[in-house]
């Protein structure tokens, strides 16, 4: 097994309940336990931010145009990673747990005829029957309790969003989560240390997150089947005459030393390195001939779920509130709109000061795709989107947020990222598709060419879900196991 996100952590689960036993090659390291077991705030960032970097990359880049978030670091084995591509770049979590690690924790089950749509080849009634609901229980996704959502502090920055909304005749929706809401409460009564209420968000939590590393992947551990090495980054794939596979790792250290080139042999092989990871492994493997065979559809179909950022700026009255959860609780659901459906999650600003900023991520309908090539020379996947592609999901953006600011009368933010540019679309924490279902595999993630050999993460997706993706992304990898376990693996 490649990887230990959403899909890994899955198939690591159901193979090992099965009695496989399963060895996880993850590039990044455990944070669980040991030396590197505490995260970074957002706040102060050091070397367990980010992945191999002279200085952190975040997101929101800058604040009346000065450079407030980021902070030169030592070259180390952090948590986030920023994959830059020319016109695109996208996040993603390194480490045990993949994006889990520093995702914001929301846990949106998908619109069923989008889920039609998008999935075409998917049993939409057996999915909203089985699959997600297993997926949610894995997962401990709970709700807010909605009368303290009303009284309490931490989200005062989402109340004054949702009376902006709705001032504009748009609907809002709670959204469920992975952080413990219930440990949430406690945070502000000041029972518990904080964790969401101390600005621990995109560099991983502390406290209060149910990651995969607290859920699946400890359960997959508990069967005795699992073996998890770190810091092992998979570079090349190879088929033997015998029909076993070969996999090439480097081993580092946390610092980024070699310690040695590995190599593993298994019988079946699953890929849950997500979008990029995934789809680069299989590029490369068919472009060096170690795969000739794998299908053209290997690199196509990627989106970044039309991730737009943006800020409104508020009236010296509309304060947003000095202490703001870090794990958003609410979204905008435009996603009726005919012309232009949006599906929009207030964001926090946890910066501990009044900041007058209402941000969001806007997840938009862009139906444009990208492709990945090989790039010998560098020997790695290159990803052809342009910033015109990026343009419809700015439309929609636009045109949701400016009924917001029109019935406000308030402005968006200028000074947020980089120029003066008031929409942000040349990031994404949503990668999604490069070996999609049905196209590039079966449907059932079955790549196509290959006997044992699977993706079951991120990369079938085909670019979009409308929704902030994990919920999707663990119930469609519960769904291809179940099948896979039934035809392929024979019970130890
Ligand atoms: P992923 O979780 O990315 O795991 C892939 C793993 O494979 C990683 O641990 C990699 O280090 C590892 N890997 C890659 N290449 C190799 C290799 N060659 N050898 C060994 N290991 C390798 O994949 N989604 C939501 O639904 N709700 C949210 O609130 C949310 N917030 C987000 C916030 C941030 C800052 C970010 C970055 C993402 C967020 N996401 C959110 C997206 C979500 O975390 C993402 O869709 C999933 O993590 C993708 O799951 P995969 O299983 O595809």
């Amino acid at each position: 097994m490649i990887g230990s996100g959403y899909g890994a952590a899955v198939a690591a689960l159901r193979l090992t309940e099965a009695g496989v036993p399963t060895l996880m090659l993850e590039m990044g390291q455990s944070w669980s336990g040991g030396a590197s077991a505490s995260f970074c705030g957002m706040r102060s960032p050091d070397e367990r931010s980010t992945w191999f970097a002279e200085r952190t990359r975040a997101p929101l880049s800058s604040f009346l145009w000065m450079d407030l978030a980021n902070r030169t670091i030592r070259r180390h084995a952090g948590v986030l990673d920023r994959v830059d591509f020319d016109e695109m770049s996208v996040y993603v979590g390194r480490g045990v747990g993949g994006g889990s690690l520093v995702n914001g924790a929301m846990a949106v089950t998908p619109r069923r005829d989008y889920l039609a749509e998008t999935l075409p080849c998917v049993d939409v009634p057996e999915m909203y029957r089985t699959h997600f609901p297993r997926a949610r229980a894995e997962l401990g996704v709970n709700e807010i309790d909605p009368d303290w959502f009303e009284t309490c502090r931490s989200y005062a920055y989402a109340r004054l969003s949702r009376k902006q909304a709705h001032r504009a005749g748009l609907a809002t929706t709670f959204v469920p989560s992975v952080y413990d809401f219930d440990y949430l409460r406690r945070e502000e009564e000041g029972s518990v240390p904080r964790s969401a209420l101390a600005a621990e968000v995109i560099y991983g939590n502390n406290h209060g997150k149910r990651s995969l590393d607290q859920t699946y992947l400890a359960a997959a551990l508990r069967t005795g089947y699992l073996t998890i090495r770190t810091l092992h980054e998979v570079r090349e794939i190879e088929l033997e005459p015998d029909g076993r596979y070969t996999l090439t790792a480097r081993e580092i250290d946390a610092e980024g030393t070699l310690l040695g080139v590995r190599r593993f042999g298994t019988d079946r092989l699953f890929l849950g390195a997500g979008s990029l990871g995934s789809t680069e492994l299989l590029l490369r493997a068919r472009e060096t001939g170690r795969l000739p065979g794998l299908s053209t559809e290997v690199g196509r179909g990627w989106g970044g779920n039309g991730n737009v950022m943006l800020g409104r700026a508020n009236h010296l009255w509309n304060t947003t509130g000095r202490l703001q959860s870090a794990m958003p609780a609410l979204g905008i659901d435009n996603w009726d709109d005919p012309e232009h459906p949006v599906f929009a999650e207030v964001a926090p600003v946890p910066v501990g000061v009044e900041t007058w900023l209402s941000l969001y991520l806007a997840i938009t309908r862009n139906p444009e795709r990208g492709r990945f090539s090989y790039d010998l020379a560098t020997d790695s996947a290159r990803l052809c989107w342009s910033a015109a592609q990026g343009q419809p999901a700015i439309d929609a953006a636009k045109a949701t947020f400016d009924r917001i600011n029109r019935a406000n009368r308030t402005i968006y933010r200028y000074d947020l990222f980089g120029g003066t540019r008031p929409f942000e679309n040349r990031f994404t924490y949503h990668p999604l598709g490069g070996v999609v279902l049905d196209k590039a595999t079966d449907a059932y993630g079955r790549v196509r060419g290959y006997r044992n050999l699977y993706v079951t993460d991120g990369a079938l997706i085909p670019g979009s879900t409308g929704v902030n993706p994990f919920v999707t992304i663990t119930a469609l990898a519960e769904r291809n196991l179940e099948r896979v376990l039934a035809e392929d693996v024979q019970p130890a």
